[in-house]
Parts: structure tokens; sequence; C-alpha cells
């Protein structure tokens, strides 16, 4: 049986970390995270592609699944297991034929774009941002929990929920339809393994195996 993407989704944020992105991941997995995206802003193409191999290294042996934020070529190139785009990122159904087999998030921010995300083959959406957020300067203004009910009746994909979650808002937000949810200021820091295993917990425990 496939299981469905869901679960605590632990993003890499250079500004928030401590003790840095790889033990920052080591400790995401060990907390339970359920899926490792790889977010580095402003950084350049080979420099990622060396982070990412290294952070594969660490994801591959513990069967999380690896994505890459923005740079589905990164994805590409070091065998990753798929690729995260905002709505101006590479268009979809490109990402979506380069990428065969593997996953493609698309963040989403409405019920149109969430329907669109599931007509083009995107895997998963990030429905985005649920509450305020300081992380992502150019995130828009929040959706609400309203937001995320409306995305969830409009699409059968696995929804992420992000923007301003914490372990006080997080039952709503699954509460609303949210399959998933990824957090950076509430999930980073120090002590990410217990943070994660807060979140984690939230969720029902399945068998690792291939989520596509
Ligand atoms: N995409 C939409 S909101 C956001 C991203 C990457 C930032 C989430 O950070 P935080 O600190 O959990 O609000
Ligand atoms: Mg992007």
């Amino acid at each position: 049986m496939t299981r469905p993407l869901s679960g605590f989704c632990f993003i890499t944020d250079r500004k928030a970390s401590r003790l840095g992105l790889f033990q920052d991941v080591s400790d995401a997995i060990a907390g339970g995270a359920s899926m490792v995206q790889y977010r580095d802003k402003g950084a350049r193409l080979q420099g990622m592609l060396i982070v990412a191999q290294k952070l594969l290294s660490i994801t591959k042996p513990a069967g999380v699944p690896l994505i890459i934020n923005d740079e589905f070529s990164v994805a590409l190139q070091v065998g990753a297991d798929g690729c995260h785009l905002g709505q101006s990122d590479f268009p979809l159904h490109e990402a979506r034929r380069m990428m065969a087999g593997k996953i493609v998030g698309l963040t989403v921010h409405n019920a149109e774009e969430a329907r669109r995300a599931e007509q083009g083959g995107a895997n998963y959406i990030g429905a985005s941002p649920i509450f305020p957020t300081g992380t992502k300067a150019d995130a828009g203004k929040s959706i609400g929990l309203e937001g995320l009910r409306e995305i969830r009746k409009a699409t059968r994909l696995p929804i992420f929920a992000i923007g301003g979650i914490t372990l006080q808002n997080a039952p709503s937000a699954i509460e609303a339809g949210a399959d998933g949810l990824c957090a950076i200021s509430a999930a980073s820091g120090l002590g990410v393994e217990g943070k994660v295993a807060s979140f984690a917990a939230l969720f029902p425990k399945t068998k690792k195996h291939n989520p596509i």
C-alpha cells in the first residue's frame, strides 16, 4: 500500500539553524520527520549541489524523501526524491515531465491554484501561508484555516500546511484538512529532534516506504 504524503516535513533554514543544516536534518529524521525539504534561498547552484548530495547521504539510508526547493535541476543531478516549486518558479507541467517518477510539490494559495496543481500532475501541495509568518517576506497574506478548508474541498492531493505553524495551532490545521505540516521557526534552532518529535506525534504512525 502506498502511504500518502503526510506527517511533518522538515525544511532547512540557514538563518534559523544553530547547529548547521546537516545536524538539523539528522536530528529532524531522528525526531520522526516524514520528509525533508532542502531550501537554501540565495545559494549558488554549485553550492546547492554539494549540500544536496550530502543531505541525500543522510536522508536516503533513513528512507526519508529529500526534496529540493526551487531548483529541480539540482534534484535531478543529485538523484533527490523530488522538488518543491512556487507559483512563479519553473512551470509545473515542465517540471512534471522532467521529474518523471519523482515527487513534485507546488505551493498554492487558493482553491483554484490547488485544482490546477492537481491537473498539472503535482504529487502534493503546500497550502501557504496559513498564518502570518516572519520567515518568508514574500509569503503573501495569510489564508487562515478558512482558506485551508477551501483548498481541502478543491483537491484530493495531499496538503502540507505551511506558514506560522506552531505546536499550538498545528491541530487546528490538521482538523481543517492538512495531511502534513511544515514549520521553520517552530522546528529549528536548538532541540530540533524534540521539536520535530512533538509535531510528528500529531500524526498516526505509518510504515516507511516509497511515498509515490
Ligand atoms: N513558504 C510559505 S510560508 C514559509 C515558506 C517557506 C515560511 C514558513 O516558516 P515559519 O517560520 O514556519 O512560518
Ligand atoms: Mg520557490
